[in-house]
């Protein structure tokens, strides 16, 4: 099955999973064809994939939802879009690989979205974060309202909806939108040799960092500390933890480098 439509290009770089959105005349404005799209590659990622990167063509990441969609709409509609959203991006949240978003030009909107719900983010110095959604009269819709908070804090999501404030990739790594500022053009390089180190860890650590992770941190900290326990009890009897926790004791394994 072909996982490459016109506007969205999927391949496997060895066990990497290479997502681009190709729709540069449209800034990669995210049409509903191009949604579903998204959710259909993580719904058939191939088996051997370890990690995935997703990146975009031409000048911008991602300008958002495609607003020359939204016309017809009525309020039922709308529903039903928002939700076709947050199915396709917890999709690739709780998927089956950890995703890197390369950034560069605008990750806005619905952009910033989709960046939101990818595991790590790095961003070229080329790269702007806004959320237009409140000049154009609407509300975010693909999860944002709860995924962006998470990584700046509510008051600062009002700010940027309130007033339209922009910001730059210095400011966005400071902030936390991204976790890696790189300099212009190499986003792609740098979110793709991060994910062939992710590709490395063990499936269950990885599992554990994408599926239990982000729940832990949302349960009370006793059910937490429970969670936690569970998890780690998992992760520990896997005979490839045994087999690299005994690498380490017998000299075979890297040590921590000092950064
Ligand atoms: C689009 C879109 C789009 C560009 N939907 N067509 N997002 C926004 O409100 C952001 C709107 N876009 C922009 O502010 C700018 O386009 C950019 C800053 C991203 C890029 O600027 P620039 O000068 O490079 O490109 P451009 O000339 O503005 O756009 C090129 C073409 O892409 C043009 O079409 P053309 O036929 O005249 O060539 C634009 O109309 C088109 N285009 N962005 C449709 N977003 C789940 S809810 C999520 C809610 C949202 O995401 S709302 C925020 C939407």
């Amino acid at each position: 099955m072909s996982l490459s439509t016109q506007d969205i290009h999927f391949e496997m770089r060895g066990n990497i999973a290479v997502i681009r959105l190709t729709r540069p005349t449209k800034r990669n404005a995210l049409s509903d064809s191009l949604v579903a799209s998204i959710r259909k590659i993580f719904e058939n990622m191939p088996e051997n994939a370890g990690a995935a990167v997703i990146d975009g063509d031409g000048e911008h990441f991602c300008a958002g939802l495609d607003l020359s969609e939204i016309k017809e709409r009525d309020a039922g509609q709308g529903m039903h879009h928002s939700r076709s959203w947050h199915v396709a991006l917890e999709r690739l949240q709780y998927g089956p690989v950890p995703v890197v978003a390369a950034l560069h030009g605008a990750v806005v909107g619905g952009g910033l979205e989709l960046a939101s719900a990818c595991h790590i983010r790095v961003a070229d110095d080329t790269t702007f974060y806004a959320l237009p959604e409140g000049s154009r009269g609407i509300f975010v819709g693909g999860g944002g309202s709860v995924r962006i908070p998470r990584l700046i804090g509510v008051s600062r999501m009002t700010d940027m909806m309130m007033t339209g404030r922009v910001y730059n990739a210095v400011d966005g790594e400071r902030l936390g939108f991204a976790q890696y500022l790189v300099p212009n053009g190499t986003a792609f390089d740098k979110a793709f040799e991060l994910a062939q180190r992710i590709a490395t860890n063990a499936p269950l650590t990885n599992y554990a960092l994408m599926h239990a992770l982000p729940r832990i941190a949302e349960q009370p900290a006793d059910q937490g500390f429970l969670t936690e326990a569970l998890m780690s009890s998992i992760a520990q009897a896997a005979p490839e933890a045994k087999q690299r926790v005994r690498d380490f004791l017998e000299g075979r394994a890297g040590k921590v480098q000092k950064s």
